[in-house]
């Protein structure tokens, strides 16, 4: 028997058994040994494609992914945020690798870049499916583009990145696993985990541990602790764009808003945009801005004064510290401490330690060791 057919007589299993606690630990042995069978499938195609061709440095500040189905337009997109010149056709699949542009938004540089059509079934192997993932796996948001007439395409592509370990908009599960030499498997909630502890026994030991120690910090279901167990998940921001607006007549408005809603989208959060007509552009990428969390960081530097054109740019929450990790260099060796003058800073000048926390717009002159 294949490998496909043992996930297969799993996932019946699964879903012929009702869900009660008296099942709950039977339903986590099946869940995890399926995940653990997915894993192996995946490996094995993964090794016979070759792979390559589309492993897209990263550059730039931030990388976002714009991820659609074929012809909605994010190539036109793509021209109307950046400085690419990508091949835009009225034909499907006419981008055949990963174009990347760099957009310069609000003194950052943000690599934008469009992913080939991501079609239904490359899940298992078929087209490009395998190669779009992984490049969409390595950037830090997600552009959904829709078109305006298609946006019941938006659940495919969510469930299309979902069954490949992308999980969407949600925070890595707050589950720590310790291996441990003896002692077998001990369970510390801070909260009530929401699962019997034999069902959490149960799904680690499928997964390989004997012994280990778990702490648990939120309300779990079984596949959030799979999730918590397997470290090839990644967690990813994102938001949606329907583009094409410029073909819907205005009296239609109404309509598409309940479209959305319909489809678990929420109007008032989508960035409706015509990529062909530049309509929308600006407040689709103050929207990218936004999600991303970055913090620009103004150096003052000796001799020079502020740049003022290229700041530091690092996620928000980072620190001093962070900050000279970026710069990199031998910085962090001859640092004394910094002086800060913006939002973080009580005053203009303060003096800080390496664990001061920076603020957007801040200005930071480091003092070094001579
Ligand atoms: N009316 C209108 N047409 C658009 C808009 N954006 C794109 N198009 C058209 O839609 C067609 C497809 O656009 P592309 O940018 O190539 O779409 P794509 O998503 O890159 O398609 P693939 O590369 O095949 O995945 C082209 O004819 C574009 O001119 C828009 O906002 N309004
Ligand atoms: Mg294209």
């Amino acid at each position: 028997m294949g490998l496909e057919d043992e996930i297969e007589i799993i996932r019946e299993e699964i879903a012929s058994t009702p869900y009660n606690k008296s099942t709950e630990a039977h339903i986590g042995r099946l869940k995890a040994k399926l995940a653990q069978k997915k894993e192996e499938l995946e490996k094995q195609q993964s090794s016979g494609s070759g792979g390559g061709g589309y492993a897209v440095p990263k550059t730039g500040d931030a990388t976002v992914a714009l991820v659609g189905f074929p012809s909605v337009g994010k190539s036109t997109l793509l021209n109307a945020v950046t400085n690419a010149d990508s091949e835009v056709g009225a034909y499907e699949f006419t981008t055949i690798s990963v174009e990347p542009g760099m957009m310069h938004y609000r003194d950052a540089n943000v690599q934008i870049l469009d992913v080939p059509g991501l079609i239904e079934g490359a899940a298992s192997g078929r087209g490009r499916g395998k190669e779009v993932l992984s490049v969409i796996r390595t950037a830090d948001l997600l552009v959904f583009v829709i078109s305006v007439f298609e946006i019941e395409q938006y659940a495919a592509l969510r469930e299309e990145l979902e069954r490949n370990q992308i999980r969407l908009d949600e925070e890595p599960p707050a589950v720590r696993i310790e291996q441990r030499n003896q002692g077998g498997i001990r369970i510390t909630a801070a909260v009530d985990p929401g699962l019997e502890e034999d069902t959490i026994r149960d799904v680690l030991h499928e997964h390989g541990y004997i012994n280990a120690v778990v702490t648990i910090r939120e309300e779990l279901s079984v596949d959030r602790l799979i999730d918590a167990i397997m470290d090839n998940r990644a967690y990813l921001p994102s938001i949606t764009a329907v583009n094409k607006v410029d073909l819907i007549d205005p009296e239609f408005a109404a309509d598409v808003k309940q479209e959305l809603r319909a489809h678990d989208l929420d109007p008032d959060e989508v960035v409706f945009i015509s990529a062909e007509e530049d309509r929308g552009i600006d407040a689709l990428q103050e929207r990218i801005w936004e999600e991303l969390e970055l913090v620009r960081v103004y150096l003052d530097k000796p001799g020079r004064g502020v740049d003022w054109d290229e700041p530091l740019v690092v996620p928000a929450g980072s620190t001093i510290a962070d900050a000279m990790d970026r710069l990199g260099g031998d910085f962090a060796g001859r640092f004394r401490f910094a002086r800060v003058t913006g939002e973080s800073a009580k005053h203009d000048e303060q003096q800080v330690g390496e664990d001061h926390v920076l603020a957007d717009g801040d200005v930071v002159k480091f003092i070094l060791q001579r």
